[in-house]
């Protein structure tokens, strides 16, 4: 090789080296993309303020920054409808262009939303809604809240061991109230239990009167209920102004009902109360107490099951990010996002490679007064519950 022409290769190489170094930043300067959609108004409102929330608290926490790539979060309200939440899917993927999209408060949004998520094969990050169904609508939803099988399960074995032989069922008339009735009720038989009634009431403006004096009239030993996050005050309420909380039936549920974000407003009623979720903000561990610590300063109100979702959401991406090195990509971040375990706020989690369903503890709890506030305590647990509809 002549002097001339292995200064011209050389040239060359610098020249392609150069080419790539610029293409590399190219990528960087665009901004990766997460599109939340969440109920910012309207019933469930306090699910999106919760979960905003937290999004906001783990980006001030770890940055906006991953592996060298700008995250940019865009938040849009979908008011809890469908049809919006459809729409604005759409819009997120082909005019933002978004790496992925996250949120869905009530179980019909995620539904909807999941034949774009594989049509655009947009990895779809659900933080909140819960039925068990959701997770098999597309091969590019992975969960990071829970589902109702996996929260009730635990509690109809708890009811069946403290001595409550004939429940009656009491949930919001829609996918996770269906799992969670369906769910207590084998499990409870299973047990020896007995389901003596199954009332269902309607998701939207609901009045829990009328079910309550069924309840009463059935005397049963316990009621069991779930209602969505942000119905469990308007329930308790009714509950106490009924009387039922003297009248001997004892009041079991999901988490969702004893919900933190309404639960210090409650009352009395709700002392006592013995339920099962997948968090609490007394969970007494040192990550958990920096997270509420950190999300109660900046926000002024107790982080829920909600949030929890939301900052492990964020976890999940950000991971994923990271293991793409920045690059991202539908599959390979979805490749990323399975299997990953990481220690949450609520405890261990695993994101199951086969379901990309989470695999979680649920607690058992009772409600509580420490330090002047209502909490929910926990006492008992089961260890890496896995969604009991999904292994049966
Ligand atoms: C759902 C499940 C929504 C549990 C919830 O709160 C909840 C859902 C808004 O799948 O729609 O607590």
């Amino acid at each position: 090789m002549d002097r001339r022409h292995a200064l011209r290769t050389t040239l060359t190489a610098l020249g392609v080296a150069a080419a790539l170094t610029a293409t590399a930043q190219a990528q960087n300067t665009t901004p990766f993309k997460i599109g939340f959609i969440l109920p910012m108004t309207g019933q469930s409102a306090s699910t999106g303020k919760q979960i905003e929330a937290a999004v906001k608290l783990w980006q001030a926490q770890n940055g906006t920054t991953v592996a060298g790539r700008k995250v940019e979060v865009i938040l849009k309200d979908d008011a809890g409808v469908a049809d919006t939440t459809r729409r604005i899917a759409q819009e997120m993927v082909v005019n933002d262009k978004v790496d992925v999209l996250a949120g869905f408060g009530l179980t019909p949004l995620a539904l909807a939303t999941a034949p774009i998520a594989t049509q655009s094969k947009t990895p779809m990050v659900v933080t909140a809604a819960a039925t068990s169904i959701i997770t098999a609508q597309s091969p590019y939803i992975v969960r990071t809240s829970f589902t109702l099988p996996q929260a009730t399960v635990p509690i109809a074995d708890w009811a069946a061991k403290n001595g409550i032989k004939k429940v009656v069922t009491f949930v919001a008339d829609y996918g996770p109230g269906l799992d969670a009735e369906k769910f207590f009720k084998s499990q409870f038989q299973l047990n020896g239990g007995q389901v003596i009634g199954e009332i269902r009431s309607p998701l939207r403006s609901p009045d829990f009167a009328p079910f309550l004096q069924k309840v009463a009239d059935l005397k049963p030993d316990a009621v069991f209920c779930f209602l969505p996050s942000g119905q469990g005050a308007a329930f308790m309420k009714q509950f106490g102004e009924r009387g039922l909380d003297k009248s001997g039936i004892k009041l079991i549920a999901t988490g969702d009902v004893t919900d933190d974000d309404q639960l210090n407003d409650m009352g009395d009623v709700a002392l006592g109360v013995v339920n099962s979720h997948h968090y609490s903000a007394a969970h007494p561990s040192a990550t958990n107490k920096k997270f509420v610590q950190a999300f109660e300063a900046a926000n002024k109100f107790r982080p829920n099951f909600m949030a929890v979702a939301g900052y492990d959401g964020m976890h999940v991406i950000y991971n994923a990010i990271a293991a793409t090195k920045g690059a991202g990509g539908g599959d390979a971040l979805l490749a990323a996002m399975k299997g990953q375990i990481f220690e949450s706020p609520r405890g261990p989690i695993l994101i199951d490679a086969q379901t990309r369903d989470i695999v979680q503890d649920i607690y058992i709890r009772k409600v509580e007064r420490v330090n002047g506030q209502l909490y929910n305590v926990e006492f008992d647990v089961q260890k890496a519950v896995k969604d009991p509809a999904k292994t049966k």
